[in-house]
Parts: structure tokens; C-alpha cells; sequence
């Protein structure tokens, strides 16, 4: 029986791709005009046919860096929704809260795989090494973010370094990967590497601020999950340069919500997020 019988893991890794609810696909968006901004031909294998089975609108040989993307960064979301135990992604119930904790790990098992197949396809070990670096980052990073040290937790170079990790490598990495594979030159790949590095850390920069300042509607998940999970962002870290005195309600912690509500007030004193 081939893996993609198995109809429970099969729904489940698709769940994402076939609900309708896409998310914004942004990191697929870049990848797409980058490619076209390089003038892209990069050739695509026949086994990626077994991707097929995933993306229904992302087929064309272009695409497959673009596809490769998607599925490592769902793959992750679907970890990421197991490990914070959150109810709610893109708008509908997370895949754990629908199917449960052991179907949505293993579907993202299941996507990384099927990413690497397409990675594999393409033939070139560069490209390979610098994807599968990424998923060792996304790792690493999310590592990072469980520290209990209050003076990493609360310092700026060590979240950067894991923004990086959790949501920059991918962007810059992918970004390099479309410039090797239109053959463009090692200047050329690193000005790419470059500018999907500063893309990842301004997205991942708003989207700390968003879950702050948006909406359960507008996020597609509830708003304040980072700080209701202990996790330091950068608006957080600019109100403590402003007012030292919130270093004391993040030491505490943030169990309780008397003091997530005396962190939002600082918060929203503070020019960091204005
Ligand atoms: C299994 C690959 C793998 C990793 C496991 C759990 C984990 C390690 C890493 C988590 C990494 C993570 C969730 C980073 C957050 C990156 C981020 C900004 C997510 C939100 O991206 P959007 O806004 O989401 O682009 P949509 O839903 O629009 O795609």
C-alpha cells in the first residue's frame, strides 16, 4: 500500500490545501517573482508527480522551489499548532484540535517528505543542502523560544538570531536556492539570500506586532498567543528598553492575567509599537 492510501493521512496532510483556506502564501508569492525577476527556467523531474497530489494549482516546473517552501512551512505550522496546543490556524480549527495531536505531527511528517522528494527531483545538491538546512533551523529556532533563561529570553541579538532561525532561513534560503537554480552567479545567489534574509525579519517583526495590535478575524487565530505563552517578542523587548520596570512582570511570567494586562499597558505606552 502506498502512503498516500492511508485516507486519514492523506486528508490530514492535505487539510490545508484543500479546505479553501490557503493562508496568505506569501513566502510562495516571493519565491514566484523572484523566479520571474531572474527569468526562471528551472527544470523539474517527473517523480514530482508525487507533490502533485498536494498543491492542485502549484504544478508548473517553475513552481516546485515555490511548492518545496510551502510544504516545509505547513509542515511546521502543523508542529507549531501541536506544541503551543492552539485550537484555531488560518481561520478554522488547527489540524490537532480537528484530528488530534498524533495525526497532525505525523502529517507534517508526511508533508517534509514529500518535500524532500521534490527537493530531490530537482537534482541539485546545493539546492538540497540549503533546504534541508532550514528544517534543522525551524528546529533550532523554535528550540530557542523555549528558553527559561530570562537573560536570553529578554535579550534583542538572541531573539534575532532565533527570528532567523524560525522564520528567515526559510525565506532567504528558498530565495537563493530559485537564484542557483536559474544559474545566476554566487553574487547574484547571495543578493538573493540577502534580501529573502531582511524580507524574513521584517515579516516575522510585524507579525510580533500584529499579535498585539490585530484581530482573532484579521490574525486567523487568537490575538496575544505570544505573550500568553511566555514568548519575548520584539515589541516587548522595546517597552523594557522604555520602561525597565516591566523586566519584573516578564520575570514573573505571564500565567497569570493581571500580569498580561500590566505588560499590554506598558505596551501601549510604548513607541516600539506604536
Ligand atoms: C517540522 C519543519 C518542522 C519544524 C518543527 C514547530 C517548528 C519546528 C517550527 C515552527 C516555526 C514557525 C511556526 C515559525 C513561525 C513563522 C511564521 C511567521 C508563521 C506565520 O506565517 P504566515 O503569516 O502564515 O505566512 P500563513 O498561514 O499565511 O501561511
Amino acid at each position: 500500500m502506498v502512503v498516500a492510501e492511508v485516507p486519514k493521512l492523506a486528508s490530514a496532510a492535505e487539510y490545508f490545501f484543500k479546505m479553501g483556506v490557503e493562508g496568505k502564501r506569501f513566502r510562495p508569492t516571493v519565491l514566484l517573482l523572484m523566479a520571474t525577476a531572474l527569468d526562471v527556467q528551472m527544470p523539474r523531474h517527473p517523480a514530482d508527480a508525487a507533490i502533485d497530489t498536494l498543491s492542485t494549482e502549484l504544478r508548473s516546473r517553475q513552481q516546485c522551489i515555490a511548492e518545496i517552501t510551502e510544504m516545509i512551512h505547513v509542515a511546521s505550522l502543523l508542529h507549531d499548532d501541536v506544541l503551543d496546543d492552539a485550537d484555531t490556524r488560518r481561520g478554522i480549527g488547527s489540524l490537532n484540535f480537528v484530528m488530534g495531536n498524533k495525526l497532525a505531527v505525523l502529517a507534517g511528517d508526511f508533508l517534509l517528505s514529500r518535500a524532500c522528494v521534490a527537493l530531490a527531483s530537482l537534482k541539485n545538491t546545493e539546492v538540497v543542502s540549503l533546504l534541508a538546512k532550514v528544517v534543522e533551523h525551524l528546529v533550532t529556532g523554535e528550540t530557542m523560544q523555549m528558553t527559561t533563561t530570562s537573560d536570553q529570553r529578554c535579550n534583542m541579538e538572541y531573539y534575532m538570531q532565533k527570528t532567523y532561525y524560525k522564520t528567515a532561513s526559510l525565506i532567504s534560503n528558498s530565495c537563493k536556492a530559485i537564484a542557483l537554480l536559474a544559474g545566476q552567479t554566487a553574487e547574484v545567489s547571495i543578493l538573493a539570500y540577502e534580501y529573502g534574509k531582511n524580507l524574513g525579519l521584517a515579516y516575522q517583526l510585524i507579525d510580533d506586532v500584529l499579535d498585539f495590535t490585530g484581530t482573532s478575524t484579521s490574525l486567523g487565530k487568537g490575538s496575544l498567543s505570544d505573550i500568553r505563552h511566555g514568548i519575548i517578542t520584539a515589541p516587548i523587548l522595546f517597552a523594557m528598553e522604555e520602561f525597565p520596570e516591566l523586566r519584573t512582570v516578564v520575570n514573573e511570567g505571564f500565567d497569570s492575567s493581571a500580569n498580561v494586562d500590566r505588560a499590554l499597558e506598558y505596551l501601549g505606552k510604548s513607541r516600539g509599537i506604536q
